[in-house]
């Protein structure tokens, strides 16, 4: 039955003459750079979030000692989560149609009979299972909470995060394996990078070689330009996120859209609208809206006219979002967080603060910010944005814009400042 041509499980029912260890390995080895990069950009951008500073900002607060590489994130250089962040979500779009060749090109493996040989075997193929299903579940789960306002069940965060530690896991051990031959296959005869046509019999023992290959209709390196070209339209119609101006309209696979922010001061891009965060004209206005700020030495409450007496300041500063698109430096104006610090009794050592905003439901409607990133004096309660006041959607009247920073430590519409122990 094992060498029934009509079964997947026989060698002879996968024909495609470009299966073979050179076009695997090219494959895998541009694979073991990509998700590398994955792996550590995932990780820098959840230690972004400040998650061991406070329980609002940890979208995974079970995470044990996955979190033992957590550390202060720092507010230099001020694109540094723009960078990050831009970094993860593109390459991880442009490596689709590279993992999907991948996953091609040793399919047969996945049917191969008997399932194990020995303990040995049964446990590589064990293994295989996590590195094919983990790949798979962390691009998916990736590409849904980038395109869509999340369907998956259960919390994007949690998942995307574990789900990254047992694929690497089999990830690594699959690369400790299978790097060495796979650089040898490179460096192997010429004759193995071209299909093998019909009528030769095959010859060597791999796999992955078809023992009766179909009429190649395609080299492998036509084969590998053509994988090589979707990756490169990928990537075309998604770098664009990560800028503004004209070339944005290139990310045709950028964020579900949003909002239209329209031209002018305010017209960068929106996420959450402020009808969508269900705030309402009459809690913003001047005569209504007040900043309650604790610290030290007490609580006092500002209002818009009292926060325009204390000094102004300018930073210029990206909205760098976890679904990769940012915008490019917007010019910030308002008061400094270690000024507002100061006023409550911090004057030398701002410490940490909580940040909430008037919205009453949302996972984002609040977030602690650590002490470095309070003292940086280009940390601002801002007022103004491009010379104007905030638009509603922006975050009117007062947003937190902090250097270097995910958007999710941005918070709009801020109602109160709690600086000291969290
Ligand atoms: N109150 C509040 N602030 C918030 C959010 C939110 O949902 N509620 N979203 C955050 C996220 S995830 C991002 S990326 C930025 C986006 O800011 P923008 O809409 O001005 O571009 O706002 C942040 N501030
Ligand atoms: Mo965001």
């Amino acid at each position: 039955m094992r060498d029934d041509p009509r079964l997947p499980s026989a060698p002879g029912f996968w024909r495609s003459p470009l299966r073979g260890p050179w076009f695997t390995s090219v494959l895998g080895l541009v694979l073991l750079a990509g998700i590398t990069v994955l792996f550590v950009t995932g990780l820098l951008s959840y230690a972004a979030y400040n998650p061991d500073l406070a329980p609002v900002n940890d979208k995974t607060p079970d995470k044990g000692i996955l979190g033992f590489y957590l550390f202060a994130w720092p507010t230099n250089p001020h694109w540094l989560y723009r960078l990050n962040q831009g970094v993860h979500v593109t390459l991880g779009i442009t490596l689709i149609p590279v993992l999907l060749a991948k996953l091609w090109s040793v399919v047969p493996k996945l049917f191969a009979l008997p399932p194990a040989r020995s303990l040995a075997h049964a446990l590589e193929r064990i293994s295989l299972l996590l590195l094919v299903g983990g790949a798979l579940f962390e691009f998916v789960t990736g590409v849904l909470n980038v395109q869509l306002d999340y369907v998956f069940p259960g919390s994007f965060y949690p998942l995307h995060f574990y789900g990254a530690w047992v694929f690497f896991a089999a990830f690594a051990a699959h690369a400790a394996l299978r790097t060495p031959a796979a650089l040898r296959n490179l460096r192997g005869p010429r004759n193995d990078r071209e299909p093998r046509p019909a009528a030769e019999p095959a010859c060597g023992t791999d796999p992955l070689v078809s023992p009766r290959p179909g009429t190649p209709t395609v080299s492998r390196r036509g084969a590998l330009g053509f994988v090589g070209g979707g990756a490169l339209l990928l990537f075309a119609t998604t770098a664009g996120q990560t800028t503004d101006g004209p070339l944005r309209r290139t990310a045709l696979l950028a964020p579900h859209g949003g909002p239209d922010p329209g031209t002018g001061p305010n017209g960068f891009q929106i996420n959450k609208t402020a009808r969508y965060a269900g705030i309402r004209p009459s809690e913003t206005s001047p005569h209504t809206w007040r900043l309650v700020v604790t610290g030290r030495t007490g609580t006092v409450r500002l209002t818009r006219t009292d926060l325009l007496r204390l000094p102004l300041h300018s930073a210029a500063l990206p909205i760098a979002c976890v679904e990769g698109w940012s915008t490019s430096d917007q010019w910030w104006r308002g008061v400094r967080l270690r000024d507002l610090a100061a006023l409550v009794g911090h004057e030398d050592d701002p410490p940490d603060v909580f940040v909430e905003s008037l919205q009453l439901r949302g996972a984002f409607r609040h977030a602690a910010l650590r002490a470095g990133q309070v003292a940086d004096p280009r940390s601002l309660l801002a007022l103004y944005v491009n010379g104007e006041e905030l638009s509603p959607d922006h975050g009117h009247p007062a947003r937190v814009v902090v250097p270097a920073a995910p958007g999710v430590l941005n918070t709009k519409w801020v109602a109160r400042l709690t600086f000291g122990d969290l």
